[in-house]
């Protein structure tokens, strides 16, 4: 065969091949079309075995009409394809109308919890005094959470702080005045430190106003110059802006193993206005903190002179706050994640 009627041919094979795929209109028509023009039957692939016989020279001249072929054929065949997917794409999306008049989805606004509320605004009172944020874990070691703040093994105070024993050693901590020890460590004898720690503390209590977990803040001082009188009008300042000028307040002498003189702040009852009722157990007042000057043991245990330097910390009770502050009446509501309770701190 000439090379003129071999491309004579291939025209031939190549105009069969386009009128062909006008009739194209499906998948299976089209894989059937792939078949007749591409596939092992085809007069192409009949074409490319002819070739075996022919010079080398003549391999070259044929192949490359060959080859020029079999590109415009697979182009026809991709452009079909191309067309009846989208063919197919269009009914799906005909038969999957949307209707714009159907009301949106309502996504409600959070809010920050009433407990974390809470630990911000101590955070920022203590921050803007000066303070930095410390932070230990919730699994603590019996030795940091009570033998590095002066009670040791066996010392009735343990009793007040009845808590969860994680394995031999380890608990959940108490307080967190566990935090004290792992400051004082870090800082290796020096001064001032003047730290505040916000996080969850657990012991085995259970009713209106104690719960088996809850949040402490823990505060310390250390300097030269810290004193009593500086722990007081600290804690004056910081109820005060909590709970404004007409709430009561009282500070009363208290026992903490780790602090000495020691002291406890309450605040009259929000229930009763401190008239005595159920909720602050006829008292007209509710605790909220524990506080007072370093124990000389506490300092020295955990690496400081206590000829050189004295202290002063508090623990607040986070919880209690917020229950004041928001007139939450159970402590469990603000653990139990009642989402219509939540909902009524969203106007704040
Ligand atoms: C302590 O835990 C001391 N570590 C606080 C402290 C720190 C004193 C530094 C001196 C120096 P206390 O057990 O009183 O003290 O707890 C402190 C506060 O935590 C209480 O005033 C109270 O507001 C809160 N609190 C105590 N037990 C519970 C409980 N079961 N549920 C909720 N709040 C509690």
């Amino acid at each position: 065969m000439t090379i003129e009627e071999f491309r004579l041919q291939c025209e031939k094979a190549l105009e069969a091949c386009r009128k062909e795929s006008l009739e194209v209109d499906s998948l299976d028509t089209l894989n059937a079309f792939k078949g007749r023009h591409l596939g092992k039957k085809s007069a192409l692939t009949g074409f490319y075995q002819g070739m075996r016989d022919l010079s080398p020279e003549e391999k070259k001249t044929f192949g490359q009409i060959l080859s020029d072929l079999k590109t415009a054929m697979t182009e026809i065949y991709e452009e079909r394809l191309k067309a009846i997917d989208e063919q197919i794409l269009l009914a799906k999306m005909a038969k999957r109308k949307v209707d714009i008049t159907l009301p949106g989805f309502h996504s409600e606004r959070g809010t920050l919890h009433p407990y974390f509320k809470t630990v911000r605004e101590i955070v920022d009172f203590f921050v803007g005094l000066g303070f930095t944020v410390a932070d230990g874990p919730e699994v603590e070691t019996d030795e940091n959470n009570f033998e590095r703040v002066n009670i040791p093994k066996d010392h009735p105070a343990r009793d007040m702080q009845d808590s969860f024993s994680i394995a031999d050693g380890w608990i959940l901590r108490s307080h967190t005045s566990a935090v004290q020890s792992r400051v004082m460590k870090a800082m290796e004898g020096k001064e001032p430190v003047k730290i505040l720690c916000p996080g969850k503390v657990y012991r085995r209590d259970n009713d209106a106003t104690h719960s088996h977990q809850f949040g402490q803040i823990e505060g310390l001082v250390i300097a030269r110059e810290a004193t009593f009188a500086n722990l007081l009008e600290l804690l004056t300042k910081l109820l005060r802006h909590l709970f404004g000028e007409k709430r009561a307040v009282r500070f009363r002498p208290s026992f903490f193993p780790f602090t000495e003189p020691s002291i406890e702040a309450d605040i009259s009852c929000f229930e009763c206005n401190g008239k005595g009722c159920s909720f602050c157990k006829h008292t007209g007042w509710i605790e909220i903190l524990g506080a007072g000057m370093v124990h000389p043991n506490v300092l020295r245990i955990n690496g400081y002179d206590e000829s050189l330097c004295q202290g002063f910390a508090f623990g607040l009770g986070i919880d209690r706050i917020a229950m004041l502050k928001y007139g939450i009446d159970d402590i469990k509501k603000l653990y139990l994640d009642d989402v219509d309770f939540l909902a009524q701190f969203r106007k704040e």
